[in-house]
């Protein structure tokens, strides 16, 4: 444990980077970014009405694009810049892909196929072709209409959070409408254990905490998110809280360096003179996959010192009594051996907690990436209710959501778990019942592919192949169905690797802020955004809207029945059915007149009053999770003499990456200098014979990565770290059985020299 750490450093910082996250960094990188060819557009764009293509936190939309929901100025964040300057790449020059061959293509890492430019016109990779060709847009909605013609089971949709609500929701009618629920979505791979677990516990999925509300609270608890890299500008939120003497507690079994001390180019003179301001007042390193035991801990500790609100509690939830005896016999010893946290240090930590008036809990993958990962979240459920930390100002729960329209996604019902309320708002709108049959997640998606239940896919972005585990599995599955139709502003490896048995089309849409017409978005924080019509840089292209596309495929298949499908190419005429279906989101029908941004109502919770059966909160019991790994013959074992050991791996982003795109190589952050690394504790280096910088083998369930570079850095014993999307080939897919949602932070693997 780490107590107000003191200018605590990173793992190896790197020259530029003495003191933590963010600082000299960021603001030189800003300079470069304004002086390069693209600067003058990149400022255009940044000033546009549109929200951040980013993250979730949400920044920009009609308050102008530094602009956070609180009117604040001063709120983007280089990552923003990230996004944006690979959005404003030259289109991919022509004969680029008649001149490339696939195998050629399939050669090229994540940063070069991305570093390609923007798509600008539709493509096709036939059957038994070695090259995409171009083709109409005509012909594109002959082949798509033809190919979603099959039995409504055997079609699907896989979707990625960075387009529009409007698009979302025509995706969702389109497939609703065929009698299909398979509207698989990135959330199944992210927040998915979020949304189940705090809908079981709070009847609402989302962050019961605005921003608002975060500026009022003194104590924060960060557990799995490295938001320096991930969600920036929450550090401003973390920085201020500990300017007026708030706590922060970080429960991570990296040591991230931004996490310890951050220099935020929102205090500029900090920043560049004093080295960052401090963020972690205390941090916690447990074993990866055990922080439903920290939280039992936690709970534990709470009940002995007499810091149970049971007041609160016993007027405001159900079920404690059962958790109450799941606390009472569970021994510390029990606890500790499964967190590897001392008795003292989760002692210490709940007493921090009791000390505080109004606590956020915020999490994000470091949460939801494990086999128990729903659990994980009920564990914090539960020790925000016991210490009377819900349904009040400056309080709550709230997770930190990824895409910058994940939310938005699932709010319009881009879902295989669809709410009562909104299923039977579609099914008036559609005058029938909806399916009964359950649709495929993101997993059950490979799975049915794999099987051969799947003819007809419609990927609305994302890169499906790159995100999921076991890669092969990925290409064999996505290889069994007829045609697939990507929809995308760049070409990403899964256009080159996830490819249909007999057609795959990629379709080039705008993007956000180019988009010819109005959209919205939804932040993590509930707060939905509009964005202004923009412009595409890329004059001559055969772009289009995501909107357009959809209503023309949807038009072509249902006619204009029951509602005119044809209509809804008018995005204003999308927003008035969000505004009649969508729970929460009727000021959408105005917003057109009125430009007025909103928070979605029945969200964030000022009253401990919730959207439950009984309108208390609902706590659970959350069993200890058996974190034993295989042994070294699970993998074919290391020969006499052999050095090596098994780990728990965390696959994670790397501080130039979004998601499956790579921007940067190195992450000098962690010390990893290139993609090709792993981060391992020195101990563990010592134990098992293996030297700093040697390279390596990584071997997991599922595959193997030679020549990784080993780089000592500060994470806990037994475990280590890898970059995603590279690492997925090593993986099985275990996941948690309650959302579907892949363990990709515990994935055992055997390191052997050589
Ligand atoms: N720049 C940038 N921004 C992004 C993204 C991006 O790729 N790049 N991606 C977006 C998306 S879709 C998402 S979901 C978010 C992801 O945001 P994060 O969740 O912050 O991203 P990860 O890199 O997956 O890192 C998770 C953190 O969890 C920690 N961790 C791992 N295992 C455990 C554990 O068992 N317990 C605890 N307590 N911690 C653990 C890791 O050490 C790491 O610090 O960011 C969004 N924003
Ligand atoms: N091992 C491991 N695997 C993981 C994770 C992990 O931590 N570890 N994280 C998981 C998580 S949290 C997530 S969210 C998934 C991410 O999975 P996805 O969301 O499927 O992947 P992305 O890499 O974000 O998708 C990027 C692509 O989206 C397209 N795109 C960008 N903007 C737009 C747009 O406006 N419209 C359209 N139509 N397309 C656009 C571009 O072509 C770009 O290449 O990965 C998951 N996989
Ligand atoms: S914190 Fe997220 S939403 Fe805000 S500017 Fe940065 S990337 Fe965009
Ligand atoms: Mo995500």
């Amino acid at each position: 444990m780490r107590d107000d750490a003191p200018a605590a450093q990173g793992p190896t910082p790197a020259p530029e980077d003495a003191t933590g996250g963010g600082g000299w960094p960021l603001i030189d990188g800003w300079a470069r970014a304004s002086l390069s060819p693209s600067g003058p557009r990149l400022w255009q764009t940044l000033n546009h009405k549109s929200a951040c293509l980013s993250c979730a936190w949400g920044t920009g939309g009609q308050n102008g694009g530094f602009r956070d929901e609180l009117g604040e100025p001063l709120q983007r964040c280089l990552k923003s810049v990230e996004a944006i300057t690979a959005e404003l790449q030259p289109a991919v020059p022509e004969a680029l892909f008649s001149g490339r061959s696939l195998a050629q293509l399939q050669a090229l890492s994540s940063r070069e196929a991305d570093r390609l430019g923007r798509l600008a016109r539709p493509l096709i990779l036939r059957e038994g072709r070695s090259h995409y060709e171009p083709l109409s847009w005509d012909h594109v909605h002959e082949l798509v209409e033809a190919a979603f013609r099959r039995p409504p089971e055997r079609v699907a949709s896989y979707s990625s959070g960075r387009s529009s609500n409007e698009a979302a929701y025509l995706l969702q009618l389109l497939l609703r409408a065929l009698g299909s629920n398979n509207l698989a979505d990135c959330s199944d791979l992210c927040h998915a254990p979020s949304t189940i677990g705090l809908t079981r516990a709070f009847g609402s999925g989302t962050s019961m905490v605005n921003l608002e509300g975060l500026q009022h609270a003194d104590g924060v608890v960060l557990v799995g998110s490295n938001a320096p890299a991930n969600h920036p500008r929450l550090m401003n939120e973390l920085i201020r809280l500990r300017e007026r003497g708030g706590t922060v507690i970080v429960i991570n079994p990296v040591l991230e360096a931004g996490l310890l001390k951050f220099g935020s180019p929102a205090f500029p003179i900090r920043s560049m003179l004093g080295g960052g301001s401090a963020i972690a007042s205390l941090f916690l390193q447990p074993i990866p996959g055990s922080d439903a035991a920290v939280f039992l801990g936690l709970q534990k500790a709470l009940q002995e010192r007499g810091a149970i609100d049971w007041a609160f509690v016993k007027a405001h939830s159900d079920g404690w009594q059962a958790l109450i005896a799941q606390i009472e016999t569970t021994p510390w010893e029990a606890i500790t051996a499964c967190c590897g946290l001392s008795r003292e240090e989760l002692e210490h930590t709940a007493a921090r907690l009791a000390a505080c008036r109004a606590v956020v809990f915020a999490w994000a993958m470091g949460i939801t990436h494990h086999a128990n990962g729903t659990s994980n979240v009920q564990a914090i459920a539960n020790t925000a209710v016991l210490s009377g930390n819900v349904g009040r100002p400056g309080a709550g729960t709230m997770p930190i959501r990824g895409h910058s329209n994940v939310q938005g996604f699932g709010s319009m019902g881009v879902t295989v778990n669809l709410q009562e309320p909104m299923r039977r708002a579609l099914e008036q709108l559609l005058g029938r019942p909806l399916s009964p049959v359950p649709g495929y997640d993101t997993r059950a998606l490979i799975e049915a592919a794999d099987d051969g239940r799947v003819d007809a896919l419609l990927c609305l972005g994302g890169n499906l192949y790159g995100a999921n585990p076991d890669s092969r599995q990925a290409r064999r599955a996505l290889g069994r169905i007829d045609t697939i139709a990507y929809l995308a502003t760049k070409p990403n490896t899964g256009h080159f690797h996830g490819l249909a048995a007999r057609q795959t089309l990629l379709l080039p849409v705008f993007n956000r802020f180019e988009t010819p017409h109005r959209t919205t978005v939804e932040s993590g924080n509930n707060w939905v955004r509009l964005n202004e019509p923009g412009s595409t840089h890329l004059a001559g292209g055969q772009l289009v809207s995501e909107v357009a596309f959809l209503a023309e495929l949807a038009h072509r298949l249902h006619g204009s029945d029951p509602i005119d499908w044809r209509r809804l190419q008018d995005p204003a005429y999308v927003r008035e059915l969000i505004a009649r279906t969508v729970p929460g989101y009727a000021p959408l029908a105005e917003i057109d007149a009125s430009r007025r941004e909103f928070e979605v109502a029945g969200r964030v919770f000022h009253e401990p009053r919730f959207p439950t059966a009984s309108g208390r909160a609902q706590l659970a019991v959350t069993p200890l999770p058996d974190l034993t790994l295989p042994a070294a013959d699970h993998f074919g074992g290391l020969a006499a003499g052999e050095r090596g050991l098994v780990l728990s791996l965390i696959t994670a982003r790397s501080y130039g990456q979004h998601n499956t795109v790579v921007y940067k190589n190195g992450d000098p952050y962690r010390g990893m200098p290139h993609r090709d690394t792993i981060l391992l504790n020195p101990e563990d280096l010592v134990a098992s014979g293996l030297r700093a910088h040697e390279r390596i083998t990584v071997q997991g369930e599922a595959g193997t990565l030679t020549g990784i570079e080993v780089v000592p850095g500060s994470i806990r014993r037994g475990a280590a770290l890898m970059f995603y999307p590279e690492a997925n080939v090593l993986m099985r897919a275990r996941k948690d059985p309650e959302s579907g949602t892949p363990a990709f932070k515990r994935v055992p693997v055997l390191l052997r020299a050589g």
